[in-house]
């Protein structure tokens, strides 16, 4: 294996710990598709041994993966194309993650904001998982070799502690083993914010359902959650710096830029003097439009859960074929007997 010649190699992971919502689709999912029309070979992820850093009903997590496995293949994840895994049928990720737990330094890992926003005050409540995160992330990452890793604006500091791992191995053994990681964060909608506040990104445990759009939501629910979208009363702009301090009207022009595939000033030279009595109507029909297929695909495929099984078993063979020989070499260089 070349040590430092990387081929370019797509990564990237969701939590089945919920429902998939809009974020989770314009951030993360839609743009997995489009990235597999590159023809750059990508490994995309549910990652279990993630959603378990907080309590998971063991019934909902299994629902959960599958529902989840369902959302990738629906949002157009084509498992002959891209390897579809579930993290704790590939062994190899958990392994990786000791060692980088050992590479990895407690203070970097406190300065998470993650792991502030998600411990909060209890941290001494909170599960040592919970707190290694961030080292199990780069792990997944790096026992690919993978060079691109597309996500949300949310998980960018991950990205970057994950270049801090992979420097510091590289340094500390004298090698050029694991790549530098690229974020990709592109588009109108890396970070979806609540419905109900302009100020927070809309999250799968966000006590308020009205804060999310789900993809599992019908079209009349989708409408009401729009409908009752925290706005302004005033009417859109015609250039986006008119939507500075003005975060719930930003995030809605947004997201419909995302849906429609256009930029923020091509939907503003559309839209620019509506009121959103004329605007969120039009937002909603375009988000039937383009989810509604995705839900139906959801659920007819969620009613053969052999056939999931077996993509994920499929999945996992053909990701074992990357993970063993990095997991080895990594051993190897670390001078374990046997490796
Ligand atoms: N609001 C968002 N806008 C854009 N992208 C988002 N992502 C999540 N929320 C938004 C992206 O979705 C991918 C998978 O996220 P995840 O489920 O693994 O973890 P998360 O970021 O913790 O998702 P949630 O919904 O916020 O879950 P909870 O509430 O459990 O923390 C990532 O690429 C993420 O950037």
């Amino acid at each position: 294996m070349s040590e430092n010649q990387f081929t370019p190699r797509v990564f990237s992971g969701i939590q089945p710990s919920g429902d998939l919502h809009l974020g989770n689709y314009l951030g993360a999912l839609k743009r997995f598709a489009d990235a597999q029309e590159q023809g750059v070979q990508s490994i995309y992820c549910m990652v279990d041994l993630h959603a378990i850093t907080v309590w998971q009903d063991p019934a909902d997590l299994k629902k959960s993966t599958r529902e989840l496995c369902a959302g990738f293949i629906a949002a157009g994840i084509d498992p002959e194309k891209s390897i579809l895994i579930n993290q704790s049928q590939v062994p190899e990720h958990a392994q990786l993650a000791w060692v980088f737990n050992c590479v990895a330094r407690m203070g970097w890992m406190g300065r998470m904001t993650q792991w502030k926003d998600k411990a909060g005050k209890n941290a001494e409540a909170a599960s040592l998982g919970l707190f290694a995160y961030p080292a199990l992330m780069a792990a997944d990452i790096l026992i690919y070799h993978a060079t691109h890793v597309p996500v949300g604006e949310d998980q960018k500091q991950h990205l970057e502690l994950t270049r801090d791992i992979a420097a510091k191995f590289n340094h500390d053994y004298d090698v050029d083993f694991f790549p530098l990681v690229e974020p990709v964060i592109e588009g109108a909608a890396t970070r979806v914010m609540s419905l109900r506040d302009g100020s927070k990104k809309m999250s799968k445990s966000d006590p308020s359902p009205a804060s999310r759009i789900n993809l599992t939501d019908d079209a009349d629910t989708i409408a009401k959650k729009i409908r009752k979208a925290k706005t302004d009363p005033d009417a859109l702009p015609s250039e986006a710096d008119g939507l500075k301090d003005r975060p719930e009207a930003r995030n809605l022009v947004n997201i419909y830029a995302a849906l429609s595939d256009q930029t923020v000033d091509q939907v503003l030279a559309e839209v620019g003097g509506q009121q959103f009595g004329t605007f969120k109507p039009a937002l909603a029909d375009l988000a039937v439009a383009k989810m509604g297929p995705i839900t139906a695909e959801m659920s007819r495929l969620m009613a053969d859960e052999v056939e999931i099984d077996r993509i994920l078993a499929r999945g996992a063979e053909q990701a074992r074929e990357i993970t063993a020989p990095i997991l080895k070499r990594t051993y190897e260089i670390i001078g374990m007997v046997g490796a």
